[in-house]
């Protein structure tokens, strides 16, 4: 019996809900979304899905999520930007829970194809020390030193994916995502990634009559951010593709955070006094994706430039924090 559900685990989320959007898009289903959010509080639903509120730490919910599933896409993980895995350590590793729960349940639902979403934070500290960063290759998450907590979860799960291929013959694909900006994503409440929260920040500041913002670190740190058309292509080449290990998914555009911050305050109109606190969460010094692996698997890397997709970001936040708390918002 052909197995028709495409399934979304973390559907409630940012990359999840646009994922789904995407699958409607490309005429694909019955689709099932799976969260452990109310769906109210996800960031995109649609009625002609299935959604399941679950918590998919437990393994039965994981057998409900991909009963009848032809595709798995495992996005679930209780995660976010530095605030949030720098302060809760323990509780990105219980996502492990989810990870393996998942792995079982596909594989015993003999699912045709298996996605987890791994992260640049499996990568080697010390090999993210310069913001002057040389490209990550793959072969650096080894010798294994990632982020604590959530880096070792996401490398974990990485080589328990490779293993049920190996001892189980399940067909499993991971991509290494490298910080993901877009609209419909976190932007406030503390697990917001540095492209939101500067946007919310510069937002607050133009709407409030403020002339300062608080920067973390000393603005010299360096990123790549990958706008979610990119993260999604990406993420349909890789599943259908022969990409037999963990390869990176990101942008190689390099910036700083100052120079992120240059580039909202242009979108924005305004310049504002930095405050940089360096006491605050900063990550890595510096971090970028080698996209040399992606471009021989899949002759493709993502290319959508920052400034096109921050401007779309901004836009969308500006309209999210209006309709929240009012055009001169004196927060
Ligand atoms: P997100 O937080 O928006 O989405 C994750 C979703 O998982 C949330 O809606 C959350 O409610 C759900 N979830 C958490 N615990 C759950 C549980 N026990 N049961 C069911 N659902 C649960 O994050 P995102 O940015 O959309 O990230 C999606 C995936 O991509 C995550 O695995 C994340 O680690 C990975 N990733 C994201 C980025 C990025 O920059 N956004 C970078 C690297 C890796
Ligand atoms: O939070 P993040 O986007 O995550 O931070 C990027 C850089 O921006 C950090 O050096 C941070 O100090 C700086 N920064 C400056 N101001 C602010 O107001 C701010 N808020 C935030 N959040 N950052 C600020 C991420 C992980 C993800 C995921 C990706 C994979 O680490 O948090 O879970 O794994 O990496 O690439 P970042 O890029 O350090």
């Amino acid at each position: 019996m052909v197995k028709p559900f495409y399934v979304v685990a973390g559907g409630g989320g940012f990359i999840g809900g646009h994922l789904v959007a995407e699958l409607r898009r490309r005429g694909l289903g019955p689709i099932r979304s799976v969260d452990i959010k109310p769906t109210s509080e996800w960031y995109q639903c649609f009625e002609d899905v299935e959604n399941i509120v679950a918590d998919l730490k437990d393994l039965a919910n994981c057998r409900r999520a991909c009963k009848d599933a032809r595709e798995v896409y495992c996005l679930a993980a209780d995660m976010g930007g530095m605030g949030f895995i720098e302060t809760h350590k323990a509780a990105c590793m219980l996502s492990v829970l989810i990870s393996t729960h998942m792995l079982l349940a596909a594989r015993d639902a003999k699912v045709e194809k298996y996605f987890y979403s791994s992260s640049a934070c499996v990568y080697n500290a010390d090999k993210q020390k310069s913001e002057d960063v040389v490209p990550l290759k793959e072969a650096d998450a080894y010798p294994g030193m990632p982020e604590d907590g959530y880096g070792w979860e996401k490398l974990f799960t990485e080589r328990m994916c490779r293993h049920f291929t190996e001892d189980f013959g399940m067909y499993t694909r991971v991509a290494r995502f490298h910080n993901v900006y877009g609209p419909h994503g976190t932007w406030e409440g503390g697990r917001e990634k540095a492209p939101a929260a500067i946007s919310r920040k510069v937002i607050e500041a133009k709407l409030g009559g403020k002339k300062e913002i608080e920067i973390w670190g000393n603005g010299h740190q360096t990123r790549s951010f990958m706008y979610i058309d990119d993260c999604l292509k990406g993420i349909d080449m890789i599943l259908h593709g022969n990409v037999p290990e963990p390869i990176n998914l990101g942008s190689d555009e390099l910036v700083t955070i100052n120079g992120l911050v240059d580039m909202v305050e242009d979108i924005a109109g305004i310049k504002l006094k930095r405050h940089y606190n360096l006491n605050a969460p900063k990550g890595v010094n510096g971090r970028n994706s080698d996209n040399t692996l992606i471009k021989k698997y899949l002759n493709w890397a993502p290319s959508i430039r920052l400034r096109n997709g921050m401007e779309k970001t901004y836009k969308w936040i500006y309209d999210e924090y209006v309709a929240k708390y009012g055009s001169t918002a004196k927060r």
